[in-house]
């Protein structure tokens, strides 16, 4: 993934063929593309394959089992072409580390989740997602836009790993808060596949988040 427009589009569509003219439209503004359950179970695993052609692919399954079985869900998603995956850190070190030596170190862990309810069992927490992630040799984190200040306490706790984080636009952040916070890369999706002019709209980010770098 290049850190050129600092932008991972969520595609979280319902179908194949809307994937693919999402994907098309706002190319030129992104950095990767983020597949998970919605597309996965909508248009077959095989999306993967087709979307990376096209895009770095970060697979978004928030990962969340035993080690075994994370080995497993992370083999499956890489031989598909996926570049990168999420898993969930609550599950412990053992089971962060699968994922992480699966996917030969592109494994980003889920901290402090962007949501209202994210505020209720994750937030308390995720200064310990933090650490764990960087102890487990993950790429980086996940961290919410609607809380830039977190953003930014989240990055003291892993030094130079990545920051990626959702929650601009339709959850109520703003790309450019983020990035100043400390983020490497915003997760955009229903302000990007959801806009009548999904091109116009990922420039218009990719806009904002270079004006304030
Ligand atoms: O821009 P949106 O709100 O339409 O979509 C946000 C995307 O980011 C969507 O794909 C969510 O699954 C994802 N996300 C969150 O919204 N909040 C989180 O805390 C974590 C994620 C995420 O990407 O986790 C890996």
């Amino acid at each position: 993934m290049q850190k050129k427009n600092r932008i991972i589009l969520a595609l979280d569509v319902k179908s194949r063929e809307d994937a693919l003219r999402v994907v098309g439209a706002a190319a030129d503004s992104i950095d990767a593309v983020k597949v998970g359950w919605p597309l996965i179970l909508a248009a077959g695993p095989d999306i993967i394959v087709e979307v990376s052609k096209l895009k770095d692919v970060i697979c978004d399954m928030k990962i969340a089992d035993i080690p075994s079985v994370n080995t497993l869900i992370v083999n499956q998603a890489m031989k598909r072409g996926a570049s990168a995956v999420i898993c969930h850190g609550f599950v412990g070190d053992d089971s962060v580390r699968a994922c992480v030596e699966a996917a030969k170190g592109q494994a980003f862990v889920v901290t402090e989740m962007s949501h209202p309810g994210g505020k209720q069992f994750t937030a308390p927490v995720a200064d310990k997602l933090a650490a764990l992630a960087k102890s487990a040799g993950a790429r980086g984190i996940v961290a919410p836009a609607t809380r830039p200040e977190r953003i930014a306490d989240l990055r003291r706790i892993i030094d130079n790993l990545e920051i990626i984080t959702p929650g601009v636009g339709a959850q109520g952040g703003k790309a450019s808060d983020a990035i100043r916070a400390g983020a490497d890369y915003i997760i955009v999706g229903r302000a990007i596949y959801e806009s009548t002019d999904p091109k116009s709209a990922a420039k218009a980010l990719a806009d904002e988040i270079r004006q304030s770098i």
